[in-house]
């Protein structure tokens, strides 16, 4: 994995090929398509203009237990996300176990227009710590036709917001089934619209060190049966590990270890 993390350091995102097997990729598209068809959509009219655009299903994660199974527990996955996110300082957890945290997943299909560039990380900087990282688990061929995910390499540590009218300059990255394309949430990144009949389906998972806001209550919603099925791990990647405690009796201290898991 060290090719792996100098290669994010220095470019801001690496691909990690075939790291899921074909089979497994089929069963999450599966999965996939039953949510997308059969799954109550949000409303258009609030939804934010880049999503709207696009086909995205939200928070898989609370719908089927494969996702988390699959995206939280990729060895390679986690060890690239251990080094970049984890807090050195949180004891609570032992070293070698993330405590990082998952911000959201969605899947999402390229759609007939391009997703222009922007950053993940809702603030640019050029510290050597990033504090948002992305995985893009493909599920369908990514290329010209169905529509790449695009970098302009190095960008996140511009220390700035993505222009605009540097998408003509932003070089895609061509991505297989199976294949976990891993970027710094600084980098100016995007989307290439979809200019054939397939889907390019892959899903978007965004891992945020342990104190930053996730972007639903991934926490309290999700189902019973899935929470039970999960390992202590998996259970702190979701965020159990760092709600806040209610009071000062509940807990003082903001960061917990597995012992508050039931
Ligand atoms: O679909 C892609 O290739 C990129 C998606 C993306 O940038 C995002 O969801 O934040
Ligand atoms: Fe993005």
């Amino acid at each position: 994995m060290v090719n792996h993390i100098n290669e994010i350091e220095k470019e801001g995102y690496t691909i990690l090929k075939n790291a899921i097997d074909i089979d497994t990729v089929n069963k999450l598209k599966d999965s996939i398509l039953y949510i997308d068809e059969n799954w109550e959509k949000p409303n258009p009219e609030t939804t934010p203009r880049l999503n709207r655009e696009s086909k995205v299903v939200y928070n898989p994660e609370q719908k089927d237990r494969i996702f988390s199974k699959i995206v939280l527990g990729n060895n390679n996955l986690k060890s690239i996300l251990t080094y970049f996110l984890n807090d050195k300082f949180y004891k609570q957890i032992s070293s070698d176990k993330p405590n990082y945290i998952l911000r959201a997943m969605i899947a999402r299909s390229s759609s007939s227009s391009d997703l222009p560039l922007h950053i993940d990380s809702f603030i640019p900087n050029s510290g050597k710590r990033p504090f948002v990282m992305q995985a893009s688990i493909i599920i369908d061929k990514h290329d010209d036709e169905t529509g790449s995910t695009v970098v302009i390499p190095q960008s996140h540590l511009l220390d700035d917001y993505a222009p605009q009218d540097k998408f003509n300059e932003a070089i895609p990255i061509y991505s297989n089934p199976g294949d976990i394309v891993v970027w710094d949430s600084r980098l100016w990144h995007g989307a290439l619209s979809n200019k054939s009949k397939k889907s390019r389906w892959a899903l978007i998972a965004t891992f945020t060190r342990w104190w930053i806001k996730q972007n639903y209550e991934i926490t309290s919603n999700l189902p019973k049966e899935i929470y039970e099925d999960m390992s202590d791990e998996e259970k702190s990647i979701i965020g159990f590990c760092c709600i806040p405690p209610k009071n000062e009796f509940e807990r003082i201290d903001i960061k917990a270890g597995y012992e508050v898991l039931k």
